[in-house]
């Protein structure tokens, strides 16, 4: 081991106190005597004065560097943490010396360091002892300053900041804890150079791990009910709400109701409400509380909450005003459905006109409806956790509600999504028609000058004509293949017609 030493300018014999590792694992604890006005410098050894002790209230902390102090109690497997190790209440610091522990060493490993306030002047050096066959490694770290024991600028330096990884092993509920040993830190009081211990409290930090996430099951009680999907509830664009905190993708995520395994976001309960395993809670992860719907899902009494955030809600229908336009969106039904979930896209001029989302006469007022307006979107899950409901016919599955100033017509929106869970848990779509081009090429409607032409190959056994509103205007019984109706008979604009319980958007120039 090479130590040089200049720059010393006391005229004192030092003594240093070194503890350090040899790289050939024996620990050597020497004493080194030396003499100042040595040359070429490098201080990297640690300085303990034999001196009076000023005072006992210079301590050494640790600040967390990798994330904000709301986060400071834990650390998370496969990522990196880090902290500065501060010293309080010492003025003119010229060097400081410590032995720092930490434990779990199977699941944290030490990755590096960097001298902080001494700078480039500055010397640091960091011994690692990994306690053969225990769970403890030990830094014997010593910085320095790198100049003379006298004033100088570092009053309560930082003195260095330290890296260690979290292994993809590390179990969750596990911690990892910090503790000092031997901490001084020297400095010049009244023209003389002392070496003041230095408290330093041990930190422990929980470690967030891999964790087992049933789809659905939020509040890890083992069943899938409507209190699973009040705790989704309420963590709700967890993204947006709580930026900088983490939230983690599942790997090969699945909505299957099968332990999936997951990071433990920076928000633990958060991380069990992320049902589709995208790192977002949004309105998929309630369509997952249905999917996954145990057998006894109904028999816990309805969730209630109020919702103070703008664009999430849950709305019943007792806010109807007169002057709001409703547009409905309809839904197909082929096979018995209780729970639906629809993904919107919206003009983006038009959008912001958007009030609310209100449940369709397919689902009944104890219905639950969650709805998540987005800058161009609308998401919405609607379903029933009482488990005799189900869907049994084509309807309208829900309004979308706009301000009365708004010019909004149904060519504004454009349905991506919309999808029914059964009871046997299939997905079925919902979607009636795509767009108006589609529906255009596909339609057996023909609208003439004067005239709504239908033909169809199958006998056609009734014809409804609805407003978008969903207000039937007219109806009829054709029991033929061919049927017409004079354009004078609906008004103008975008309606609906319904053939035989299958709906096209008509438009009536
Ligand atoms: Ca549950
Ligand atoms: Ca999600």
């Amino acid at each position: 081991m090479q130590i040089n030493y200049t720059n010393i300018s006391n005229s004192f014999a030092l003594l240093y106190h070194i503890n350090f590792m040899k790289t050939n694992g024996i620990l050597i604890d020497s004493i080194i005597f030396m003499k100042h006005n040595l040359n070429s410098i490098t201080i990297w050894i640690i300085l303990s004065f034999l001196s009076i002790n000023i005072a006992n209230s210079q301590s050494v902390r640790l600040v967390r560097t990798d994330v904000d102090s709301t986060r400071e109690g834990f650390v998370t497997s496969t990522y990196m943490f880090g902290f500065d190790l501060v010293i309080d209440n010492l003025e003119n610091c010229n060097n400081a010396s410590f032995r720092l522990k930490f434990d779990n060493a199977k699941y944290v490993k030490y990755s590096g360091a960097a001298i902080r306030d001494f700078g480039s002047e500055g010397e640091l050096l960091i011994y690692e002892n990994v306690i053969s066959g225990g769970d403890e490694v030990i830094l014997d770290i010593g910085v320095f300053s790198g100049q003379p024991l006298q004033e100088n600028e570092f009053d309560n330096p930082n003195l260095v900041n330290l890296e260690f990884v979290v292994l993809p092993t590390a179990p969750d509920n596990q911690s990892v804890n910090f503790s000092f040993e031997n901490a001084f830190g020297a400095s010049f009081v009244d023209g003389v150079g002392q070496s003041i211990p230095l408290s330093a409290a041990p930190v422990n930090y929980d470690i967030h791990g891999f964790v087992q996430v049933w789809p659905g099951d939020s509040d890890r009680d083992g069943d899938v009910d409507n209190i699973d999907w009040t705790v989704v509830y309420e963590n709700l664009k967890f993204k947006e709400r709580f930026p900088g905190f983490r939230s983690f993708k599942r790997q090969n995520p699945s909505t299957l109701w099968k332990a999936q395994r997951a990071l433990v976001w920076d928000m633990e309960d958060a991380t069990y409400s992320d049902c589709d395993g995208d790192g977002e809670i949004s309105a998929t992860d309630f369509f997952v509380v249905y999917l996954n719907l145990t057998e006894d899902g109904g028999s816990v009494k309805s969730p209630s909450y109020n919702s103070d955030e703008s664009h999430i809600g849950k709305t019943h229908n007792d806010l109807q005003n007169q002057n709001e336009i409703k547009i409905p969106i309809y839904a197909s039904h082929s096979s018995d459905y209780y729970a639906s979930i629809a993904s919107v896209s919206i003009d983006n001029k038009k959008i912001d006109n958007l009030l609310r989302v209100e449940k369709g006469e397919l689902f009944n007022s104890n219905s639950n409806l969650m709805y998540d307006i987005k800058s161009q979107s609308v998401e919405f899950t609607i379903g029933d956790f009482d488990k005799s409901f189900s869907v049994k016919e084509n309807g309208i599955i829900a309004y979308l509600v706009f301000s009365d100033n708004s010019d909004v017509t149904t060519s504004d929106i454009e349905i991506n999504t919309l999808k029914g869970v059964t009871r046997n848990r299939k997905l079925v779509d919902l979607t009636l028609v795509n767009s108006l081009n589609e529906a255009k090429e596909n339609s057996i409607i023909s609208v003439k000058s004067n005239s709504v032409d239908i033909n169809s190959e199958e006998l056609i056994r009734l014809v409804s004509i609805f407003n978008i509103s969903g207000q039937k205007l007219f109806e009829a019984e054709p029991n033929s293949k061919q049927f017409s109706f004079n354009k004078s008979e609906i008004p103008h604009g975008f309606l609906l017609i319904s053939i035989d319980g299958q709906t096209y958007p008509l438009i009536n120039r």
